[in-house]
């Protein structure tokens, strides 16, 4: 399918695999949607796309707030409403702490964000998308849908629960049109272990210690291929890991 000229809606534009959603589905000629809470980074990335021809709508948003995600999204202006695909890409990791000695305020915020948001704004969009009967909701699962680490067990359960709606949306838009798939990472370079692990920037660069990781680059390029399949054809999902690893605890490292 082509995107060119199509409304592509992606949550967490700010940073990491988003942002480079935005840039790979500016390069098919989408228009973009770009939502996360931090507006200047938004507003950086947008003048780079605009700069280069794509028209860009910024989406300052915390997807954990329900009435603000129903809110903003039924009121965006209405050359703006039809939205082609939703990238549900919004999330995050927090601590990595044995579960009984976990915050329940990381876990709170891992499952507000990462299957809350995601809710909301699936039920903010989706609506549109089945009148139209068109449109593709494109979810990031991760390996950690398929697998359970020590220290995350919170992280894995919402990654999990990803995968459980993005089965069970697919059933409830059967016969609409639209296609739903989860996109599922295994290790990406972004700035993902620097929130889980609360700033500390020398313990995140150890997770990516003598190996060579994923790029956002090379999510946001399997995310528009996806998305570009003729609309008969619905990737339901697809796992894309390191050569360099083989599960989500087994990785080849060669220092
Ligand atoms: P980053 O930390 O680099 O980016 C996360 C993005 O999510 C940021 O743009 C951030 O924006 C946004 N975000 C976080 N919380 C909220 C919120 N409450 N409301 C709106 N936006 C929010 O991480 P990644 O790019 O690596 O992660 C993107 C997705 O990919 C996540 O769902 C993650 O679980 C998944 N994933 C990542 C893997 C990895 O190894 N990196 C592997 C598998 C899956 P802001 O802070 O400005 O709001
Ligand atoms: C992020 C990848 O392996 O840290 O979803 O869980 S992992």
């Amino acid at each position: 399918m082509k995107l060119s000229g199509r409304t592509v809606l992606i949550t967490g534009a700010s940073a990491g695999i988003g942002a480079a959603c935005a840039r790979a589905f500016a390069e098919e000629g989408a228009r973009l949607i770009l939502c996360a809470r931090r507006a200047g980074r938004l507003e950086e990335a947008a003048e780079k796309l605009r700069g280069a021809g794509t028209d860009v709508l910024l989406l300052e948003l915390d997807v954990r707030d329900q009435a603000a995600v129903m809110e903003r999204i039924a009121g965006l202006p209405a050359e703006w409403r039809e939205i082609d695909v939703l990238v549900n890409n919004a999330g995050l990791g927090r601590g990595m702490d044995k579960l009984w000695e976990g915050s329940p305020a990381d876990w709170d915020e891992m499952v507000d964000t990462n299957v809350k948001g995601l809710l909301y704004v699936t039920r903010a969009v989706v609506p549109g998308m089945a009148e139209r009967k068109r449109g593709h909701v494109i979810n990031l699962g991760s390996v950690a849908g398929h697998e359970v680490y020590p220290g995350g067990a919170v992280y894995c359960a919402t990654k999990h629960a990803v995968g459980a709606i993005t089965r069970g949306l697919r059933m409830d838009v059967l016969g609409t049109g639209i296609r739903v798939s989860t996109v599922d990472p295994g290790m990406v370079e972004t700035e993902f272990s620097v929130v889980r692990f609360h700033g500390d920037e020398a313990r995140a660069k150890n997770v990516y210690r003598g190996m060579t990781a994923l790029t956002a680059d090379d999510i946001a390029e399997t995310i528009v291929w996806v998305a570009t399949r003729p609309p008969h054809v619905c990737i339901d999902e697809v796992i894309i890991k390191p050569t360099d690893q083989a599960s989500a605890t087994l990785v080849h490292r060669t220092t």
